[in-house]
């Protein structure tokens, strides 16, 4: 799908966006070898593009939702996550979206539609496509996302939820972000099919092949699937061609990556290109970008301050906000 021109503004949200999202993304870097960050961290670099896109298509006041993966840092921030209560997430203190008890893997913000991000590869799937079923009972027209890497298609629960929503034709989008990898194993080693869309046949659904790097190409993707869904057609599967700059994990040094490849997707990073095509048309210049910079960086640092003077729960709330106890 070819990339369409939005507007000066539209493109000016989802650069400063990218933006924000990658010096997140590297700090949560920082903030993890110094073991202020615990756990483990899964980093977005590279598929930021993705998100700020996929964001401008989610209206929590209608009631759309969003489920992710562990990978799920930038799309948080797209959707509007506050800096605030993500860094206090992230370090596992009370301010956090989920009061500190679910730290990187588990971003979880109702208000901005984001339902949960889940560490089961494939698990979110299912969920979304309950949440498209609640859409379509209660005719209320809105549009329930579900972001999921590559190496989740060969699971049940992906097929499950495909067929399920074909059949049904609920408003739901599978949304792949194809970054070639699932943990250290190629995608090509694991799936008998060269494309991630080509599988969408299997259950009639339309697939689009698009390139994650362009926010807009991705902008224009979604926008079809949601007219798709809005309009009572049913899901569609969007494979987005991207890459992770880092490894799989706080502890992958990716060693497995042939010669090249990480420089060859360099060339093509996903603020870059938006940032050129911008420059080309005169809406922004090197001085501007360095200002949205500056500006993003400092407010990063505030909210990493703020989050560091945060307590962490005590343990009268262990059982607080769980199903049973
Ligand atoms: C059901 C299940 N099996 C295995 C794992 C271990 N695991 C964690 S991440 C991962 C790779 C997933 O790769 P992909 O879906 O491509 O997402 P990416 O990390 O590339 O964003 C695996 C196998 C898991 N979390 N859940
Ligand atoms: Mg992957």
């Amino acid at each position: 799908m070819p990339p369409v021109p939005l507007p000066e503004s539209a493109r000016k949200h989802m650069l400063r966006t990218m933006m924000l999202i990658r010096v997140v993304e590297n700090q949560v870097q920082t903030l993890f070898s110094e073991n202020v960050i615990q756990g483990t961290t899964h980093l977005a670099n590279g598929q930021e593009a993705v998100a700020v896109a996929m964001a401008a298509h989610v209206n929590p006041r209608r009631g759309d939702t969003v489920t992710c993966t562990y990978r799920g840092h930038s799309h948080a921030l797209a959707l509007g996550m506050q800096l605030r209560p993500f860094f206090a997430e992230m370090m596992g203190r009370t301010g956090g979206c989920s009061k500190g008890k679910g730290g990187s893997m588990h971003l979880t913000d109702l208000s901005i539609g984001l339902i949960g991000t889940f560490a089961v590869v494939g698990a979110g799937l299912p969920i979304s496509v309950g949440a498209a079923l609640t859409a379509q009972i209660k005719r209320n027209g809105s549009v329930h996302l579900a972001i999921f890497g590559d190496g989740s298609v060969n699971i049940g629960a992906w097929h499950e939820s495909l067929n399920l929503a074909a059949v049904w034709k609920l408003p739901v989008i599978f949304l792949c972000e194809n970054n070639l990898y699932g943990e250290y194993t190629p995608y090509l080693r694991t799936s008998p099919v060269a494309h991630v869309a080509d599988r969408a046949a299997a259950y009639g659904l339309p697939a689009i092949i698009v390139d994650g790097q362009d926010a807009e190409a991705l902008h224009a993707a979604l926008r079809q699937a949601s007219e798709h869904a809005q309009n009572g057609s049913g899901p569609t599967l969007i494979e987005a061609k991207t890459y992770r700059y880092s490894g799989h994990s706080r502890t992958d040094p990716a060693a497995y990556r042939p010669a090249g490849e990480l420089e060859q997707w360099l060339a093509r990073d996903p603020i870059q290109i938006l940032a050129d095509r911008m420059i080309a048309d005169r809406q922004i210049d090197a001085q501007e970008i360095a200002r949205l910079q500056a500006e993003v960086e400092a407010e990063v640092n505030s909210a990493i301050q703020w989050a560091l003077a945060q307590p962490f729960p005590n343990t009268e709330t262990l059982y607080e906000d769980i199903w049973a106890s």
